[in-house]
């Protein structure tokens, strides 16, 4: 039986090129995030209190204890991931025991190079204003205080030369995502000041134009501890992104609850010309959940792939679970996306278009509710088998 075959006819007489979609497909870039191996713990030390507003739960048995055992549960992990990958990881990964961080360098983070290579995936990075004694005011690079502003700028200069270096390495764009988690629990008096603090410490952090890295800031509505005010808002970013020609990171978690990330990015194509995303799984708040194949999902893929904005759409997971196997948290989350852009890529868009042209909405519908039931798990399939990956992960 072809199931494969007769997909491909099925789509066919639709007007997709399933050939052509699995070309796309296997070339996207997904980046993997390491801190879902550990739990956001990093390896400056053991033990760590994740602090910043985020949280990372679950005590399934597993968690990589050090870099060689977090390389090796992600390569487990990419062995059940088809198509091209990063990594992506934060600056409390490198080999960074004992290393101020203000101090770090490239030479610290070698041995991702190394493994990089090895794996032929890319690397992606970020500064870690987060989880140290110097963050525990709540206020990092918006601290009143210039000494402590200071640290963290030295700290994001070094992390964007660290970023450089992989990309220079590489031979492809490393992206180098700034986000903090500045904020106040209760109702603030002064909005504006620490804004301003903000926005004058990222002045100083991305003055050094660079060439191999591609620089981001990611905004948040509130986190945990930090309920009443995030100085770094949506609002702040997308204008700090704006003006300065940075990437803006759209994280899936970090708006008001029925709020979406996939009806932003068109909108916000128009105006800024790189975008990364952290695809991630809110319940009910910021929660990181690993992704699932949904309806929020299918959409932020159809934005990028309707738009034709692959090449200025970054994708990257964020999302952290420790109540289930870690290696498989990654190998789900990730399937989940490629499948999203498998989904997005098997749509007549040109179609939907017309029908929305001609104002003929009972055609639009019927269409985008037909294709939910077209055969994309038989391309899927055939994509795994021709890269030599699991059809399933369970049966
Ligand atoms: C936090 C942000 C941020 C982090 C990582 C660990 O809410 O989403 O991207 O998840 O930097
Ligand atoms: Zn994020």
């Amino acid at each position: 039986m072809n199931v494969y075959g007769y997909a491909k006819e099925r789509y066919a007489a639709i007007g997709v090129d399933v050939e052509a979609a699995l070309e796309v497909l296997d070339k996207i870039p997904i980046s993997i995030h390491c801190w879902q191996g550990d739990d956001v713990q990093g390896f400056e030390a053991e033990d760590v209190v994740l602090t910043g507003g985020i949280q990372a739960t679950g005590n399934h048995p597993g968690r990589a204890r050090n870099a060689d055992e977090l390389r090796a549960h992600m390569k487990k992990a990419l062995s059940y991931i088809p198509g091209a990958a990063k990594v992506n990881i934060h600056a409390i990964y490198g080999d960074v025991k004992g290393v101020e961080r203000n101090a770090i360098e490239p030479r610290h983070f070698q041995t991702w190079v190394d493994w990089a290579k090895e794996q032929n995936v890319g690397l992606d990075f970020n500064p870690t204003l987060f989880a140290h004694e110097k963050s525990s005011d709540g206020l990092t690079l918006s601290h009143p205080d210039k000494a402590i502003r200071e640290y963290w700028i030295e700290h994001c200069k070094r992390s964007r030369d660290i970023s450089e270096f992989f990309g220079s390495q590489l031979g492809q764009a490393s992206v180098c995502n700034v986000w903090v988690g500045d904020g106040f629990k209760d109702i603030p008096a002064d909005r504006l000041t620490p804004r301003a603090r903000l926005k004058e410490s990222l002045d100083e952090i991305f003055a050094k134009p660079l060439s191999h890295s591609v620089d981001a800031v990611e905004s948040k509505l509130f986190g945990i501890g930090v309920e009443s005010y995030t100085v770094g808002s949506h609002e702040f970013y997308m204008g700090y992104s704006m003006a300065n020609g940075l990437a803006l990171c759209l994280d899936a978690g970090h708006f008001h609850p029925t709020e979406v990330i996939s009806e932003k990015i068109s909108a916000i194509s128009l105006f800024v010309n790189q975008i990364l995303l952290h695809v991630s799984r809110p319940v009910r708040w910021d929660s990181d959940h690993v992704v699932l194949l949904d309806d929020e999902l299918v959409a932020i893929a159809r934005e990028v792939i309707r738009h034709g904005l692959l090449s200025r759409v970054h994708i990257g997971l964020d999302f952290f679970d420790g109540s289930i196997d870690r290696i498989m948290a990654w190998a789900i989350g990730t399937r989940n996306t490629r499948k999203a852009l498998l989904i997005a890529l098997l749509e007549p868009y040109g179609q939907l278009q017309q029908a929305e042209f001609n104002f003929d909405f009972t055609k639009r519908l019927m269409m985008l509710e037909e294709l939910k039931m077209l055969p994309w798990q038989a391309v899927w399939e055939e994509y795994c088998l021709r890269k030599g990956v699991t059809v399933s992960l369970v049966f």
